[in-house]
């Protein structure tokens, strides 16, 4: 008989936010890369709470991945293998932020990336040796197997696939560079095409920071890259994050959109300098002098993006220690006249592990610490932090009042003709009307 492992993706309690909405659900790539790692003698079943309520299965071993929101719900489920003698392993960003902690609720916790250690962690377990903890070193990408997506739920509306991995931003409310390091760490492109023919989806999500990176060698590589979804015919609709410098030029836009471009998301943030240098992401704002102008700035590259038929999804943050009500009110207004075709709004949110979290509790500012059960509310929907210059209340209802009027039906009419107008593709359009009508009233929590 084949050693089964058991591969569980949870999905917290209150279930709501991004996980919520089913276009917005992504497969759990971590679990695909994990499967991939896999020793082929053994037989692999990922449970997916997205579709599926967990039910008991057994296995000789049990791999349960975790963000922050999902963590109280993990520790639940690992209780029940580890109450009937079967191994729990966790990883993932939340356990690599709070390793102490995971560690009280599973048997093994693996910190960091995973591809330097769990080939020999399935050797530790099959020689009946296996430790508490693992740490991941961060491996060259031409070390890193293609996931499995084939394990996936086929229920998702997009598959993802990650090209690089890294971030040399940093940003303080940010994660990323915590875990996958400040250097740049780009897949050789024919990898890429390769894990893309074997995606059985149309719509592909490439998660990567920023899919342009920030310097010229990391710009021709998304070039190059382009140009092979485009040579190769793959017919492919993506979409990406990038910063506002995927802006600066004509051909990666052009090429891009040529591609299957449809959407980028952008973290603007705000629209003043100060709250972007609270942030650490004062970049948003180089090459201009003043307020005015880097809010001019913001416009400017959605119309360009827009003009190359790609739409703009812009991240939002309200509630910095420099903000004030009349501030957030402002950046309300800011949204709505940016004409930006999507929007995330968001109260700043401390993740464990970073400089914001970090900070917060050290000022004695974090609303909710019943963990690892207050986790379940670290899931951008809340405010989770006594604000400086304001309420809890004051911050949480400029919130939900931008993306109630974002997302009215008025609004989202309003922007869908400006998009046309702007874009003069239908494609980009409707994608941006169904984008913004999917997320209609789904953020807004009473
Ligand atoms: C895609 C994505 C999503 C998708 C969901 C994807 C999914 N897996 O379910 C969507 C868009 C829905 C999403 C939503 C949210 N996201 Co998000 N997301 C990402 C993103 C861009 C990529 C994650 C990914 O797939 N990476 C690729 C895989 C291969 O890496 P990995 O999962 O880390 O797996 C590796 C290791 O962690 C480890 N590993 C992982 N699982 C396991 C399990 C076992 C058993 C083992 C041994 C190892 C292991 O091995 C893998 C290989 O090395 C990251 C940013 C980033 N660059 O990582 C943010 C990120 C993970 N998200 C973040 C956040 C905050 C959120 C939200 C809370 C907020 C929001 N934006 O609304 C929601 C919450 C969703 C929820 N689950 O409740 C934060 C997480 C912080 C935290 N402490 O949880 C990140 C890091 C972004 C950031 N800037 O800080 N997200």
């Amino acid at each position: 008989m084949p050693k089964k492992l058991l591969l569980i993706n949870p999905v917290n309690y209150l279930r709501k936010g991004l996980t919520a909405i089913v276009s917005v659900r992504r497969p759990p790539l971590g679990l695909g890369v994990i499967a991939s790692l896999t020793p082929s003698d053994w037989e692999i079943e990922i449970i997916d709470e997205n579709f599926n309520e967990f039910q008991y299965k057994d296995a000789d071993l049990v791999g349960i991945t975790a963000f922050t929101p999902s963590a109280y719900r993990a520790y639940d489920i690992a209780k029940i293998y580890n109450d009937k003698g079967i191994p729990t392993v966790i990883g993932g960003i939340h356990a690599s932020m709070v390793p102490d902690e995971a560690s009280h609720y599973v048997k093994t916790v693996v910190v960091g990336e995973a591809e330097s250690v769990w080939g020999n962690l399935i050797k530790d377990f099959e020689s009946g040796n296996l430790q508490k903890m693992y740490k991941g070193e961060l491996l060259e990408c031409k070390d890193w197997p293609i996931p499995r997506h084939d394990l996936f739920h086929k229920g998702y509306v997009f598959d993802s696939i990650l090209t690089s991995r890294g971030c040399p931003m940093k940003c303080n409310y940010c994660s990323v560079t915590l875990f996958n390091g400040y250097k740049y760490r780009l897949r050789p492109i024919d990898e890429v095409i390769r894990e893309i023919k074997m995606i059985n989806k149309k719509n592909i999500h490439i998660i990567d920071n920023n899919i342009i990176g920030y310097d010229k060698q990391s710009e021709e590589r998304a070039l190059e890259l382009f140009r092979r979804i485009i040579d190769e015919k793959l017919k492919i609709d993506w979409i990406s994050q990038a910063s506002i410098n995927f802006a600066e030029n004509d051909e990666v836009l052009r090429l891009a959109a040529k591609s299957g471009c449809r959407s980028i998301f952008i973290g603007f943030e705000a629209e003043h300098k100060d709250q972007l240098k609270e942030l650490n992401k004062g970049a948003n704002f180089r090459n201009t002098q003043n307020d005015l102008e880097g809010a001019k700035k913001y416009k400017e590259v959605i119309k360009k993006i827009n003009k190359h038929q790609i739409a703009v999804h812009g991240g939002f943050m309200m509630g910095m220690d420099t903000d004030t009500l009349e501030s957030i009110k402002d950046r309300q207004q800011f949204i709505i006249k940016s004409k930006v075709n999507i929007m995330s709004c968001t109260a700043m949110s401390p993740m464990p592990g970073t400089v914001l979290y970090k900070k917060m509790q050290e000022e004695n500012r974090l609303t909710r610490t019943n963990y690892p059960e207050d986790w379940q509310h670290y899931d951008f929907c809340e405010v989770l932090i006594k604000p400086k210059n304001m309420t809890a209340q004051e911050l949480n209802s400029t919130v939900q009042g931008t993306l109630k009027r974002f997302f009215s039906l008025k609004n989202i009419l309003i922007r869908t003709f400006i998009t046309f107008m702007r874009s003069k593709n239908a494609k980009v359009t409707l994608w941006a009307f169904i984008t913004c009508y999917n997320r209609r009233n789904k953020f807004i929590v009473e």
